[in-house]
């Protein structure tokens, strides 16, 4: 075993608050695709297991005993390895993972009295704690927040690789270009580069797509001088970076360079805020205001920019959370800061990540401006946002799309490193 794992588990069964329970963490096992096919999804070991046991391997669990310490106290159980399994995956033993799983019920009757909390993918007919198990959940998502120095490397791995896609991309935003060849040139130079997944479903929307939020690339082709909005990120060993540019194919008009430069700037003031002890959701209400100035100074929103970011009048153009915790995973260990519910000031009201940041969190920062139907042309906003918007204007750009820009950045003891700052950003 890795040292830094074993380092890893002792530091988290410090970090959990157990007193007799004994735990288990389960990988999960793969699930077959609704057809008889032979085939399953692509296998993902449950993520509270493979962070301490470092491990893809379906239907494994990792067990913890409190009472015999946080150095002593770990157990790892794997299936042993069938015939079929040999035969039609070429599969071998996983070298030193552990006991044979048939070893773990033993293991339990022992402990057999004791409370059980069942981390993972919960294993089917054993009952558990579910009180108990949603508690020390939570402390889990916790512990696992500040990256190690592991994860920090690998997810330097998951950036430079990203940053080769964006490289190679490049070239390629051209009118007529198709959100789909894009996709395919983007994916193809992330694994080139080393990468092992995407960390997500690639997003690339060009013109009015690009103000779809999670867009799924199509046959659409960019036409000349629109937006192409690309939300992209490698996968390294499961740490995956999240990266959003904005570009556009051709020339900008005035009023794209504006709209870009806005959601530019919001983004660097907010990450020069970044740094230990900041509430996250100061630095989202901040963007949301520099967001707002930037519209009001374009002539698209009026008023001060303080009191309509109060009165939520900024989710008309940026409707989400200003970013998230990323790593193992896409949303690795986000939201809520142990026992804090959702805010109720109205502004804050849907935000998902709501935490003070601490040395070792990455955290993405990827405000956005954005046109979107859905929301701009519904009669009860404007009627609630008559005398903040210039409706005028917006009916003109309703087509006009939208701009993010999303890089990653690792909260350091002092302030804050931009992991995807080899991506360039500027129109
Ligand atoms: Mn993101």
């Amino acid at each position: 075993m890795l040292e830094s794992l074993a380092a890893r588990r002792a530091r988290v069964a410090r970090a959990l608050p157990l007193d007799r329970e004994v735990v288990l963490f389960a990988a999960g096992r793969p699930v077959p695709l609704p057809e008889n096919t032979d085939q399953v999804y692509p296998f993902h070991a449950h993520t509270e297991y493979y962070y301490l046991a470092g491990l893809e391997c379906p239907g494994a669990v990792l067990a913890y005993d409190p009472l015999e310490g946080p150095e002593r106290g770990w157990k790892s159980f794997v299936p042993e390895v069938t015939e079929d399994e040999r035969i039609w995956e070429g599969r071998q033993p996983w070298p030193g993972a552990g006991a044979p799983l048939s070893a773990l019920e033993p293991w339990l009757v022992l402990r057999g009295n004791r409370p059980l909390v069942m981390l993972g993918q919960p294993l089917a007919g054993l009952p558990y704690d579910v009180g108990r198990t949603a508690a020390i959940r939570e402390a889990l998502l916790h512990a696992r927040r500040p990256k190690d120095a592991e994860e920090t490397r690998l997810l330097r791995r998951a950036a430079a690789t990203t940053a080769s896609g964006y490289a190679a991309i490049l070239q390629h935003i051209q009118p007529g270009a198709t959100e789909r060849a894009l996709e395919i040139e983007l994916e193809a130079a992330f694994f080139r580069g080393g990468a092992t997944a995407t960390g997500y479903h690639t997003i690339v929307g060009t013109g009015p797509n690009s103000a779809v939020l999670h867009f799924p690339p199509s046959a659409r082709a960019a036409r000349r001088g629109e937006f192409v909005l690309i939300d992209a990120g490698a996968q390294v060993d499961r740490y995956v970076c999240d990266v959003t540019r904005t570009y556009v194919a051709g020339e900008p008009s005035a009023f794209q360079r504006d709209l870009h430069q806005v959601v530019l700037t919001a983004e660097e003031r907010a990450i020069a805020r970044c740094r230990p002890g900041v509430e996250w959701r100061d630095v989202h209400r901040a963007a949301a205001v520099d967001l707002v100035s930037g519209l009001v100074a374009m002539g698209v929103m009026r008023g001060d920019p303080e009191s309509l970011v109060a009165r939520t009048a900024h989710m008309l153009f940026f409707p989400h959370g200003l970013g998230h915790l990323v790593g193992l995973g896409v949303r690795d260990a986000s939201g809520m800061a142990p026992g804090r519910t959702r805010s109720t000031e109205p502004a804050l009201r849907n935000l998902r990540t709501d935490l003070p940041l601490e040395a070792g969190y990455v955290i993405t920062v990827e405000p956005g401006l954005y046109f979107i139907p859905p929301l701009l042309c519904d009669p009860a906003r404007r009627e609630k946002f008559r005398d903040a918007v210039n409706w005028e204007l917006v009916d003109r750009h309703l087509e006009t799309g939208g701009v993010r820009i999303e890089d990653n950045v690792l909260i350091t003891a002092d302030g804050h490193e931009v992991l995807t700052a080899a991506i360039p950003k500027t129109l």
